[in-house]
Parts: C-alpha cells; sequence; structure tokens
C-alpha cells in the first residue's frame, strides 16, 4: 500500500534519521558494478562522508585520497592480495592507499572516508584489518548490559574512532550525552528508542542517525533481542569549527 507520503525519516538543524523507504543510491566516482546510499557529508555539515557500498559480484569501490574505514555488512569482500572480509570483518585504510576492494559474491559494506588530519609527533597509522569477534567488549561506564567494541587502536595517530555498541533488551544510554564529537550511526540489529535533539525516534536495524556536535543524545534498547548499532565519532583531535 502506498504510504501516503508518511516517513519515519526526518533532517533536523541537529540530526538526520534516514530510514531505508527513503534511501536513494547512486555510484560514485571509481566504482564498478556498485552503487552507493550517502547517509552524511559535507552537504549536511558533517566533517566525515558515511555511506553504504552495495557491491555486485568483481564490483570494486575505487580509491580515493582520504583515509577509509570498512565494515562488513553482508556478503565478503577482498581487499587487495589479501584475506577475504566476511561480515564483521573490518580494515583501516590510510589515505591514498591502493589497495582495491573488490566483492566475491553480492556486498554490502559501511563506508567512512575522511580528511587526515596530522598530529605533531604522531605518524600517519597504517592499514589494520581484522574480524569484529577478535576484538574484546569493554562494559560502557562499568554497566555490562551495554558492551563496547573499539574497532582502531587507542594511538593519537588515528583522528577518528567506529565502536558497535551492543545493548541487552532494556539496557541503556547512562545519561543524555551533549558532547561535541559529531557522530554517524547505522543501527545493526534491534532497534529501540532514540533521543535526538527535542525528538524521540523509534529506530530499528537499517536505519542511519548522523548527529551533528552537541546534539543531546540517548538510546534505550526495546524488544526481546539485543540492539546494536556501529558508531563513527571524530577523536584526538582539537575540536575545530
Ligand atoms: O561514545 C559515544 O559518544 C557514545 N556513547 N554515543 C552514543 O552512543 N550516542
Ligand atoms: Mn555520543
Amino acid at each position: 500500500m502506498h504510504n501516503l507520503g508518511h516517513t519515519r525519516s526526518c533532517f533536523k538543524p541537529d540530526h538526520l534519521l534516514q530510514t531505508p523507504d527513503t534511501f536513494i543510491r547512486a555510484p560514485l566516482p571509481g566504482m564498478e558494478n556498485a552503487t552507493a546510499i550517502v547517509h552524511a557529508g559535507p552537504a549536511i555539515g558533517a566533517s566525515f562522508t558515511q555511506y553504504t557500498a552495495e557491491i555486485a559480484v568483481g564490483g570494486k569501490l575505487g580509491v580515493t585520497a582520504l583515509q577509509r574505514f570498512i565494515y562488513v555488512l553482508n556478503g565478503s569482500i577482498a581487499i587487495g592480495d589479501g584475506r577475504a572480509l566476511a561480515p564483521g570483518g573490518y580494515c583501516y585504510l590510510p589515505p591514498g592507499d591502493t589497495r582495491s576492494i573488490t566483492a566475491l559474491v553480492p556486498s554490502h559494506v559501511l563506508v567512512i572516508e575522511k580528511e587526515y588530519q596530522p598530529l605533531a609527533g604522531f605518524s600517519q597509522p597504517a592499514f589494520i584489518g581484522g574480524a569484529e569477534s577478535d576484538i574484546d567488549p569493554q562494559p560502557l561506564l562499568g554497566d555490562s548490559d551495554v558492551q563496547v567494541r573499539a574497532f582502531l587502536p587507542a594511538s593519537q595517530s588515528f583522528d577518528f574512532a567506529v565502536n558497535t555498541l551492543l545493548f541487552q533488551p532494556g539496557a541503556t544510554l547512562p545519561m543524555v550525552e551533549i558532547h561535541v564529537m559529531e557522530h554517524g550511526l547505522l543501527m545493526l540489529n534491534g532497534g529501540g528508542i532514540y533521543r535526538l535533539g527535542d525528538c524521540w525516534h523509534p529506530l530499528t536495524a537499517g536505519d542511519f542517525i548522523w548527529m551533528r556536535s552537541y546534539c543531546p543524545q540517548w538510546f534505550g534498547a526495546l524488544g526481546k533481542t539485543p540492539a546494536k548499532y556501529i558508531l563513527y565519532k571524530d577523536w584526538n583531535r582539537r575540536p575545530q569549527g
């Protein structure tokens, strides 16, 4: 049935909720047999770009001068001549890395791209890759019902962080956060209620959120299965703007 123009998607000055019914696909330069759903980028005032790439068998992402983080949502991709990444596999590519990113089967991958901000005394990070299941979870501020897995090392060489947060049913962020870092968030499993600014949004797997700096934010997991999201934030650098 036609939805009569209704959607949960919502674009406010301090946040974007983008639900799959509103996704538009278009190729990005360098892509072969692939298309992108751009979730966040300079057009909304973000200092990073986040998109979901949908890649056909043998399709490629193409190279970029920007640093890049990749997380496999489904399918399987080969990074250069190296190992294949299965769902939950991830890698960090430094600026200008020329490794090819090729789908071995039809695949969806989350991509974050950001201009690298050097920091005096620290060298540019090198390529890393691995599997999320090999990362030890940490409780969020002592709450073992919210488990955080950090993909990137703690080194100040990195100017951003990407983490997954896994909430047991009924678990919540411990406080309403208001902070200088901006976020890109993709809901991976389950759902709940996300407070963003003065809006309380129902949220489910597949939804994307961008939060501007200082956007008030809180999440509570609902339902009988755990809720999980993957979260970008700028990190380890002096505030800019
Ligand atoms: O790390 C964070 O800022 C995180 N706790 N924020 C969030 O989940 N909205
Ligand atoms: Mn936060």
